[in-house]
């Protein structure tokens, strides 16, 4: 049992936080998250091959609830979804709300409702995947459980790593929430058309990302409009066009059978791998 985070039987995230649980020593709750994360890294991997060989590109976005995960995607459909061929997989500790508002817009979707676990395992992915025909599918989006926390530490297979911050969150979330913004390979400053009004320090936010996550490309947007931020400084892109560009790139590297799996891992396996 996960005391901080309240994920009923998930005991994982050893590579986050070690919670005292009454019934077990240290070192063999240790053991224990071990053997947890190293079978969700092994499934994940096979999902990952899996999502190689047939070209699909899949990226898990993780945030806080509430960042503007599901937006993002609902204008991505909008926008992308006559150029691609897109499923979505979306994870809620309750509801399918998210699902119902991305369903009708042309992909194929299925919510995973977690009860009381605060993050996605590659085995609900596995489970939602068995639900869904992936054939012919190009992108695959995995909308986490909003949680800066445990999420970070669960590899579901993705090829990249998506990490949302809003306007309305404060700059310095990377600070605070440092494990999951290091394994970010894209972070989107997201609702870029109110920052202004809730007083946002763009460039602070960009330091902090940089501070802690060097390797994550910068995105700044608004899932509400198109908007262009004249560019303070040229550590981001901005826009949704970024957005767009950023997916088609990826997604050519992904479906070119030149492109080696190594070549497409995630920052977070590299990451994880070194702490093994
Ligand atoms: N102004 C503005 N509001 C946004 C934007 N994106 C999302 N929102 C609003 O923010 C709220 C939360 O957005 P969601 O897309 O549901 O956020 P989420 O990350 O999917 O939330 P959880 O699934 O609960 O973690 C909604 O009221 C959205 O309309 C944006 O770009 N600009
Ligand atoms: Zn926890
Ligand atoms: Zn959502
Ligand atoms: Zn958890």
């Amino acid at each position: 049992m996960c005391e901080n985070c309240g994920c009923a039987n998930s005991t994982g995230n050893v590579h986050l936080h070690t919670h005292n649980a009454p019934h077990l020593s240290q070192p063999r709750q240790v053991e224990v998250q071990e053997a947890i994360l190293a079978k969700n890294d092994h499934l994940a991997d096979h999902l990952r091959q899996k999502f190689h060989q047939q070209g699909i590109l899949t990226l898990n976005l993780l945030s806080s609830p509430g960042s503007g995960k599901t937006s993002l995607i609902e204008r991505t459909l909008t926008d992308l979804g006559l150029d691609f061929s897109i499923a979505v997989v979306v994870g809620d500790l309750e509801t399918d709300n998210d699902a119902q508002r991305l369903r009708g817009k042309g992909a194929s979707v299925v919510q995973i409702t977690t009860g009381s676990v605060c993050h996605l395992e590659a085995n609900m992915v596995e489970t939602a995947l068995a639900q869904m025909n992936l054939d012919g599918v190009q992108l695959l989006f995995i909308e986490n459980v909003g949680n800066l926390v445990c999420p970070a530490a669960y590899d579901l297979g993705e090829s990249a790593r998506v990490v949302l911050l809003s306007a309305t969150e404060g700059e310095d979330k990377p600070l605070k929430y440092p494990t999951l913004f290091k394994t970010a390979d894209v972070v989107v400053l997201s609702k870029m058309d109110i920052a202004e009004a809730v007083g946002f320090d763009r460039e602070l936010a960009m330091e902090n990302v940089k501070k802690i996550a060097p390797q994550a490309e910068i995105l700044e947007l608004s899932a509400r409009s198109n908007l262009r931020l004249g560019n303070a400084s040229i550590q981001s892109r901005t826009g949704l066009e970024s957005w767009y560009d950023y997916l088609q790139q990826r997604y050519q590297m992904i479906s070119s059978k030149k492109t080696s799996l190594e070549a497409i891992k995630p920052t977070s396996e590299m990451i994880f791998s070194t702490l093994k």
